[in-house]
Protein backbone atom coordinates (compact mmCIF):
# COMPACT_ATOMS: atom_id res chain seq x y z
CA UNK A 1 0.00 0.00 0.00
CA UNK A 2 1.30 3.51 -1.03
CA UNK A 3 0.21 6.65 0.98
CA UNK A 4 -0.46 9.84 -0.60
CA UNK A 5 2.42 12.16 0.86
CA UNK A 6 0.17 14.65 2.61
CA UNK A 7 -0.67 11.71 4.49
CA UNK A 8 3.33 11.23 5.66
CA UNK A 9 2.69 14.79 6.45
CA UNK A 10 5.03 15.51 3.47
CA UNK A 11 2.92 19.04 2.08
CA UNK A 12 5.82 20.95 2.76
CA UNK A 13 8.10 19.67 0.05
CA UNK A 14 5.09 19.18 -2.66
CA UNK A 15 4.08 22.70 -2.00
CA UNK A 16 8.20 23.85 -2.89
CA UNK A 17 7.96 21.43 -5.88
CA UNK A 18 9.41 24.50 -8.30
CA UNK A 19 12.26 24.69 -5.25
CA UNK A 20 15.92 24.01 -7.05
CA UNK A 21 16.94 22.00 -3.72
CA UNK A 22 13.64 19.50 -4.59
CA UNK A 23 14.38 19.23 -8.53
CA UNK A 24 16.83 16.25 -8.41
CA UNK A 25 14.60 14.19 -5.94
CA UNK A 26 11.27 15.22 -6.99
CA UNK A 27 12.32 13.33 -10.32
CA UNK A 28 13.37 10.37 -9.04
CA UNK A 29 9.97 10.47 -7.04
CA UNK A 30 8.33 10.61 -10.54
CA UNK A 31 10.28 7.91 -12.01
CA UNK A 32 9.65 5.43 -9.09
CA UNK A 33 6.02 5.93 -8.83
CA UNK A 34 5.73 5.68 -12.36
CA UNK A 35 7.79 2.25 -12.51
CA UNK A 36 5.47 1.38 -9.31
CA UNK A 37 2.14 2.01 -11.23
CA UNK A 38 3.70 0.24 -14.38
CA UNK A 39 4.51 -2.53 -12.14
CA UNK A 40 0.85 -2.85 -10.26
CA UNK A 41 -0.75 -2.49 -13.76
CA UNK A 42 0.73 -5.08 -15.23
CA UNK A 43 0.16 -8.01 -12.36
CA UNK A 44 -3.69 -7.04 -12.02
CA UNK A 45 -5.42 -10.32 -11.80
CA UNK A 46 -8.02 -12.27 -9.26
CA UNK A 47 -6.44 -14.89 -8.15
CA UNK A 48 -5.80 -15.03 -4.74
CA UNK A 49 -2.15 -16.49 -5.24
CA UNK A 50 -2.09 -13.27 -7.71
CA UNK A 51 -2.67 -10.50 -5.03
CA UNK A 52 -0.86 -12.61 -1.97
CA UNK A 53 2.18 -12.05 -4.88
CA UNK A 54 0.50 -8.35 -5.50
CA UNK A 55 0.67 -7.70 -2.15
CA UNK A 56 4.84 -8.88 -1.23
CA UNK A 57 5.13 -6.89 -3.94
CA UNK A 58 3.45 -3.64 -2.94
CA UNK A 59 5.66 -4.45 0.28
CA UNK A 60 8.89 -4.48 -1.40
CA UNK A 61 7.88 -1.63 -3.24
CA UNK A 62 7.52 0.21 -0.21
CA UNK A 63 10.59 -0.67 1.29
CA UNK A 64 12.36 1.20 -2.01
CA UNK A 65 10.23 4.44 -1.11
CA UNK A 66 12.74 7.23 -2.37
CA UNK A 67 10.29 10.23 -1.38
CA UNK A 68 10.99 10.77 2.08
CA UNK A 69 11.62 13.97 3.78
CA UNK A 70 14.43 13.56 5.28
CA UNK A 71 15.91 16.03 7.88
CA UNK A 72 18.69 17.63 5.16
CA UNK A 73 15.74 18.00 2.62
CA UNK A 74 13.84 19.64 5.47
CA UNK A 75 16.88 22.01 6.34
CA UNK A 76 17.35 22.68 2.98
CA UNK A 77 13.65 23.34 2.27
CA UNK A 78 13.78 25.76 5.22
CA UNK A 79 17.21 27.64 3.74
CA UNK A 80 15.43 28.43 0.19
CA UNK A 81 12.86 30.86 2.03
CA UNK A 82 15.68 33.09 3.54
CA UNK A 83 17.65 34.30 -0.27
CA UNK A 84 20.73 35.64 1.52
CA UNK A 85 21.40 31.80 2.84
CA UNK A 86 24.21 30.44 2.05
CA UNK A 87 24.24 26.85 3.65
CA UNK A 88 26.01 27.65 6.99
CA UNK A 89 23.22 27.06 9.22
CA UNK A 90 22.35 24.05 6.78
CA UNK A 91 26.22 22.59 7.10
CA UNK A 92 25.77 23.44 11.31
CA UNK A 93 22.35 21.21 11.54
CA UNK A 94 23.98 18.69 9.36
CA UNK A 95 27.14 18.06 12.11
CA UNK A 96 24.81 18.49 15.16
CA UNK A 97 22.80 15.42 13.27
CA UNK A 98 26.05 13.81 12.93
CA UNK A 99 26.62 14.39 16.81
CA UNK A 100 23.39 12.34 17.84
CA UNK A 101 23.39 9.82 15.54
CA UNK A 102 26.23 8.84 17.40
CA UNK A 103 25.01 9.58 20.68
CA UNK A 104 21.99 7.32 19.86
CA UNK A 105 24.56 4.45 18.55
CA UNK A 106 26.44 4.51 21.57
CA UNK A 107 23.52 4.83 24.01
CA UNK A 108 21.96 1.45 22.38
CA UNK A 109 25.35 -0.17 22.74
CA UNK A 110 25.84 1.25 26.32
CA UNK A 111 24.86 -2.27 28.26
CA UNK A 112 26.94 -4.41 25.94
CA UNK A 113 30.06 -2.66 25.43
CA UNK A 114 30.35 -1.81 29.05
CA UNK A 115 30.20 1.86 28.49
CA UNK A 116 28.15 2.23 31.50
CA UNK A 117 29.76 3.57 34.87
CA UNK A 118 31.27 6.24 36.45
CA UNK A 119 34.32 8.08 34.61
CA UNK A 120 35.67 9.57 37.87
CA UNK A 121 35.02 12.78 38.03
CA UNK A 122 32.77 15.39 38.76
CA UNK A 123 30.99 18.36 36.66
CA UNK A 124 30.77 21.89 37.17
CA UNK A 125 27.79 20.86 39.07
CA UNK A 126 29.47 18.50 41.64
CA UNK A 127 27.44 15.43 39.59
CA UNK A 128 29.65 12.20 39.30
CA UNK A 129 30.08 11.98 35.33
CA UNK A 130 29.06 8.97 33.63
CA UNK A 131 31.22 7.61 30.59
CA UNK A 132 28.52 8.22 28.11
CA UNK A 133 28.34 11.75 29.40
CA UNK A 134 32.13 12.38 28.56
CA UNK A 135 31.65 10.32 25.69
CA UNK A 136 28.82 12.87 24.50
CA UNK A 137 30.22 16.15 25.21
CA UNK A 138 33.29 14.79 23.15
CA UNK A 139 31.57 13.88 20.25
CA UNK A 140 29.30 17.10 20.05
CA UNK A 141 32.37 19.50 20.46
CA UNK A 142 34.49 17.67 17.62
CA UNK A 143 31.08 17.64 15.38
CA UNK A 144 30.64 21.49 16.19
CA UNK A 145 34.23 22.13 15.80
CA UNK A 146 34.77 20.67 12.85
CA UNK A 147 31.67 21.96 10.80
CA UNK A 148 33.47 25.22 10.59
CA UNK A 149 30.35 27.24 11.49
CA UNK A 150 30.88 27.58 15.28
CA UNK A 151 32.66 30.23 17.53
CA UNK A 152 31.62 29.53 21.27
CA UNK A 153 30.22 26.35 22.47
CA UNK A 154 28.81 26.26 26.16
CA UNK A 155 28.46 22.61 26.98
CA UNK A 156 26.97 21.51 30.70
CA UNK A 157 29.89 19.41 30.75
CA UNK A 158 32.49 21.80 30.87
CA UNK A 159 32.58 24.90 33.63
CA UNK A 160 34.13 26.73 30.76
CA UNK A 161 33.00 27.82 27.43
CA UNK A 162 34.95 26.57 24.39
CA UNK A 163 35.72 29.37 21.97
CA UNK A 164 36.73 28.45 18.86
CA UNK A 165 40.06 28.55 16.99
CA UNK A 166 40.01 31.64 14.67
CA UNK A 167 40.82 29.61 11.62
CA UNK A 168 38.10 27.41 12.63
CA UNK A 169 35.88 29.76 13.55
CA UNK A 170 32.05 30.67 12.22
CA UNK A 171 28.89 32.85 13.22
CA UNK A 172 26.76 30.66 15.58
CA UNK A 173 27.06 29.82 19.27
CA UNK A 174 25.81 26.47 20.21
CA UNK A 175 24.81 26.15 23.53
CA UNK A 176 23.98 21.89 24.54
CA UNK A 177 23.47 19.62 27.10
CA UNK A 178 25.23 16.67 25.94
CA UNK A 179 23.37 13.83 27.57
CA UNK A 180 20.55 14.84 29.65
CA UNK A 181 18.78 12.40 32.21
CA UNK A 182 21.88 10.92 32.98
CA UNK A 183 20.71 9.43 36.20
CA UNK A 184 18.61 7.20 33.82
CA UNK A 185 21.32 5.96 32.04
CA UNK A 186 21.41 2.63 34.17
CA UNK A 187 18.38 1.67 33.90
CA UNK A 188 17.86 2.21 29.95
CA UNK A 189 15.64 4.72 30.90
CA UNK A 190 14.87 7.73 27.74
CA UNK A 191 17.56 10.19 27.55
CA UNK A 192 18.88 13.18 25.07
CA UNK A 193 20.57 15.84 23.97
CA UNK A 194 19.50 19.44 24.13
CA UNK A 195 20.70 22.21 22.03
CA UNK A 196 20.05 25.34 20.99
CA UNK A 197 21.48 27.74 18.30
CA UNK A 198 22.79 31.70 18.76
CA UNK A 199 24.53 33.86 16.44
CA UNK A 200 27.61 35.70 17.13
CA UNK A 201 27.26 39.70 17.28
CA UNK A 202 30.34 40.33 16.01
CA UNK A 203 32.44 37.65 14.71
CA UNK A 204 35.80 39.59 15.41
CA UNK A 205 35.19 40.30 18.72
CA UNK A 206 34.26 36.96 20.17
CA UNK A 207 33.19 37.66 24.02
CA UNK A 208 30.95 35.58 26.90
CA UNK A 209 28.07 37.95 26.03
CA UNK A 210 27.46 36.27 22.88
CA UNK A 211 26.02 33.56 24.94
CA UNK A 212 24.50 35.67 27.76
CA UNK A 213 21.50 36.49 25.64
CA UNK A 214 17.60 36.02 26.43
CA UNK A 215 16.48 32.96 25.02
CA UNK A 216 14.15 34.68 22.31
CA UNK A 217 17.30 35.36 20.39
CA UNK A 218 17.83 31.87 19.60
CA UNK A 219 17.92 30.93 15.79
CA UNK A 220 16.94 27.60 16.43
CA UNK A 221 16.62 24.82 19.21
CA UNK A 222 15.75 21.29 19.91
CA UNK A 223 16.50 18.30 21.41
CA UNK A 224 17.12 14.27 20.48
CA UNK A 225 15.35 11.63 22.65
CA UNK A 226 17.18 8.24 22.99
CA UNK A 227 14.37 6.01 23.71
CA UNK A 228 12.37 3.41 22.43
CA UNK A 229 13.10 5.27 19.28
CA UNK A 230 15.78 8.09 18.47
CA UNK A 231 13.43 11.29 17.63
CA UNK A 232 15.24 14.43 16.83
CA UNK A 233 12.54 17.62 17.65
CA UNK A 234 13.91 20.88 15.77
CA UNK A 235 12.74 24.66 15.34
CA UNK A 236 14.63 26.86 12.74
CA UNK A 237 11.69 29.75 14.24
CA UNK A 238 9.00 28.67 11.76
CA UNK A 239 6.97 25.92 14.04
CA UNK A 240 8.23 22.01 15.19
CA UNK A 241 8.89 19.60 13.24
CA UNK A 242 9.66 15.68 14.83
CA UNK A 243 11.73 13.29 12.77
CA UNK A 244 12.37 9.33 13.45
CA UNK A 245 15.87 7.99 12.75
CA UNK A 246 15.40 5.32 10.21
CA UNK A 247 18.17 2.52 11.70
CA UNK A 248 18.36 1.34 8.18
CA UNK A 249 18.55 4.03 6.06
CA UNK A 250 20.37 6.03 9.21
CA UNK A 251 18.47 8.88 8.03
CA UNK A 252 15.96 11.04 10.23
CA UNK A 253 12.87 11.10 8.59
CA UNK A 254 10.35 13.52 9.34
CA UNK A 255 7.43 11.72 11.12
CA UNK A 256 5.80 14.78 13.16
CA UNK A 257 5.20 17.69 11.13
CA UNK A 258 4.26 20.83 12.59
CA UNK A 259 3.57 19.83 16.02
CA UNK A 260 1.22 21.51 17.71
CA UNK A 261 0.67 21.22 21.84
CA UNK A 262 -2.99 20.72 23.00
CA UNK A 263 -4.33 24.01 24.38
CA UNK A 264 -5.02 22.45 27.81
CA UNK A 265 -3.72 18.87 29.06
CA UNK A 266 -4.80 16.55 31.60
CA UNK A 267 -1.35 15.37 32.36
CA UNK A 268 1.43 17.31 35.13
CA UNK A 269 4.81 16.70 35.81
CA UNK A 270 7.08 17.18 38.42
CA UNK A 271 9.17 15.39 41.22
CA UNK A 272 6.76 15.54 43.80
CA UNK A 273 9.48 14.30 46.20
CA UNK A 274 10.30 17.85 46.76
CA UNK A 275 6.68 19.35 47.79
CA UNK A 276 7.62 20.29 51.60
CA UNK A 277 9.65 22.55 50.28
CA UNK A 278 8.06 24.29 47.43
CA UNK A 279 6.09 27.98 47.05
CA UNK A 280 2.46 28.73 47.75
CA UNK A 281 1.98 28.83 44.24
CA UNK A 282 3.16 25.84 42.95
CA UNK A 283 1.69 24.16 45.90
CA UNK A 284 -1.50 25.31 45.18
CA UNK A 285 -1.36 24.56 41.48
CA UNK A 286 -0.27 20.59 42.12
CA UNK A 287 -3.10 20.54 44.76
CA UNK A 288 -5.65 22.08 42.09
CA UNK A 289 -4.56 19.10 39.77
CA UNK A 290 -5.27 16.38 41.92
CA UNK A 291 -8.39 17.80 43.59
CA UNK A 292 -9.94 20.46 41.37
CA UNK A 293 -13.07 22.86 42.59
CA UNK A 294 -14.34 23.54 39.21
CA UNK A 295 -16.03 19.91 38.49
CA UNK A 296 -12.76 18.82 36.37
CA UNK A 297 -11.44 15.20 36.37
CA UNK A 298 -8.13 15.18 38.32
CA UNK A 299 -4.81 15.50 36.47
CA UNK A 300 -2.83 12.51 36.03
CA UNK A 301 0.99 12.42 37.31
CA UNK A 302 3.60 11.43 35.09
CA UNK A 303 7.40 12.11 36.12
CA UNK A 304 10.22 10.53 34.44
CA UNK A 305 13.18 12.72 35.65
CA UNK A 306 14.82 13.16 32.58
CA UNK A 307 13.86 16.58 31.11
CA UNK A 308 13.82 15.48 27.55
CA UNK A 309 11.49 12.63 27.90
CA UNK A 310 9.10 14.62 30.01
CA UNK A 311 9.14 17.87 27.91
CA UNK A 312 8.46 15.70 24.57
CA UNK A 313 5.80 13.64 26.12
CA UNK A 314 4.34 17.07 27.25
CA UNK A 315 4.83 18.12 23.36
CA UNK A 316 2.53 15.93 22.14
CA UNK A 317 -0.11 14.67 24.55
CA UNK A 318 -0.14 18.31 26.44
CA UNK A 319 -0.25 19.49 29.91
CA UNK A 320 2.59 20.74 32.20
CA UNK A 321 5.97 20.17 33.10
CA UNK A 322 7.70 21.91 36.12
CA UNK A 323 10.54 22.46 38.00
CA UNK A 324 9.99 25.03 40.55
CA UNK A 325 12.14 26.75 42.70
CA UNK A 326 12.20 25.64 46.55
CA UNK A 327 13.44 26.41 49.78
CA UNK A 328 16.44 24.23 49.24
CA UNK A 329 17.39 25.47 45.74
CA UNK A 330 15.38 29.15 45.34
CA UNK A 331 16.81 29.20 41.76
CA UNK A 332 15.29 25.45 40.26
CA UNK A 333 17.15 23.07 39.06
CA UNK A 334 17.61 22.98 35.54
CA UNK A 335 20.08 25.27 33.81
CA UNK A 336 18.94 28.24 31.76
CA UNK A 337 21.22 27.82 28.94
CA UNK A 338 21.08 24.48 27.37
CA UNK A 339 17.82 22.91 29.44
CA UNK A 340 15.52 26.25 30.16
CA UNK A 341 15.90 27.64 26.53
CA UNK A 342 15.79 25.09 24.15
CA UNK A 343 12.71 23.90 25.37
CA UNK A 344 10.78 26.87 26.31
CA UNK A 345 11.85 28.15 22.57
CA UNK A 346 10.06 24.76 21.47
CA UNK A 347 7.08 25.63 23.31
CA UNK A 348 6.44 28.58 22.33
CA UNK A 349 6.78 27.65 18.82
CA UNK A 350 4.07 24.95 19.28
CA UNK A 351 1.85 26.86 20.61
CA UNK A 352 2.42 26.54 24.39
CA UNK A 353 4.14 28.65 26.98
CA UNK A 354 6.79 28.79 28.98
CA UNK A 355 7.33 31.13 32.27
CA UNK A 356 9.93 31.06 35.25
CA UNK A 357 7.62 31.77 37.98
CA UNK A 358 8.01 35.64 37.83
CA UNK A 359 8.32 36.24 33.34
CA UNK A 360 8.30 34.41 29.98
CA UNK A 361 11.07 32.22 30.13
CA UNK A 362 12.73 33.55 27.10
CA UNK A 363 12.92 36.95 28.08
CA UNK A 364 15.58 36.17 30.78
CA UNK A 365 18.71 37.75 30.27
CA UNK A 366 21.40 34.87 31.83
CA UNK A 367 24.82 36.04 33.80
CA UNK A 368 26.36 33.12 34.09
CA UNK A 369 26.99 30.20 31.57
CA UNK A 370 25.21 27.78 33.96
CA UNK A 371 22.86 29.60 35.74
CA UNK A 372 19.77 27.81 37.18
CA UNK A 373 15.94 29.04 37.11
CA UNK A 374 12.86 27.56 38.08
CA UNK A 375 10.45 26.57 34.69
CA UNK A 376 6.94 25.90 34.26
CA UNK A 377 6.27 24.89 30.43
CA UNK A 378 3.46 23.47 28.81
CA UNK A 379 -0.07 23.65 27.20
CA UNK A 380 -0.72 27.05 26.96
CA UNK A 381 -3.83 26.89 29.40
CA UNK A 382 -2.31 25.15 32.03
CA UNK A 383 0.63 27.73 32.00
CA UNK A 384 -1.95 30.62 32.25
CA UNK A 385 -3.16 28.23 35.51
CA UNK A 386 0.32 28.62 37.43
CA UNK A 387 0.83 32.51 36.11
CA UNK A 388 -2.15 33.48 37.55
CA UNK A 389 -1.36 31.81 40.94
CA UNK A 390 1.97 33.68 40.85
CA UNK A 391 -0.03 36.83 39.70
CA UNK A 392 -2.50 36.85 42.80
CA UNK A 393 0.43 35.97 45.42
CA UNK A 394 2.23 39.11 44.51
CA UNK A 395 -0.40 41.44 44.36
CA UNK A 396 -1.20 40.03 48.35
CA UNK A 397 2.71 40.72 48.98
P1 LIG B 1 20.58 14.14 35.50
O1 LIG B 1 21.24 14.44 34.18
O2 LIG B 1 21.47 14.30 36.67
O3 LIG B 1 19.88 12.81 35.50
O4 LIG B 1 19.46 15.27 35.71
C1 LIG B 1 18.39 15.33 34.85
C2 LIG B 1 17.76 16.66 34.92
O5 LIG B 1 18.71 17.68 34.70
C3 LIG B 1 16.59 16.80 33.97
O6 LIG B 1 16.75 16.07 32.80
C4 LIG B 1 15.41 16.36 34.78
O7 LIG B 1 14.21 16.97 34.38
C5 LIG B 1 15.78 16.74 36.17
O8 LIG B 1 17.20 16.86 36.21
C6 LIG B 1 15.33 15.75 37.19
O9 LIG B 1 15.67 16.21 38.45
P2 LIG B 1 15.19 15.43 39.79
O10 LIG B 1 15.91 14.13 39.83
O11 LIG B 1 15.56 16.36 40.90
O12 LIG B 1 13.70 15.26 39.69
Amino acid sequence: MTTKPEQRGEATWRGSFDRSADRPISLLVLISSALLSYKRGSNISSSPQAREKQRIMDHAADAHRTDLMTITRHVLNEQTKHAESRGDFTILLSHIVLGCKFVCSAVNKAGLAKLIGLAGETNVQGEEQKKLDVLSHEVFVNALISSGRTCILVSEEDEEATFVDPALRGKYCVVFDPLDGSSNIDCGVSIGTIFGIYMVKDKNEVTINNVLQPGKNMLAAGYCMYGSSCTLVLSTGNGVNGFTLDPSLGEFILTHPNIKIPKKGKIYSVNEGNAKNWDGPTAKFVEKCKFPKDGSSPKSLRYIGSMVADVHRTLLYGGIFLYPADKKSPNGKLRVLYEVFPMSFLMEQAGGQAFTGKQRALDLVPTKIHQRSPIFLGSYDDVEEIKALYAAEESHA
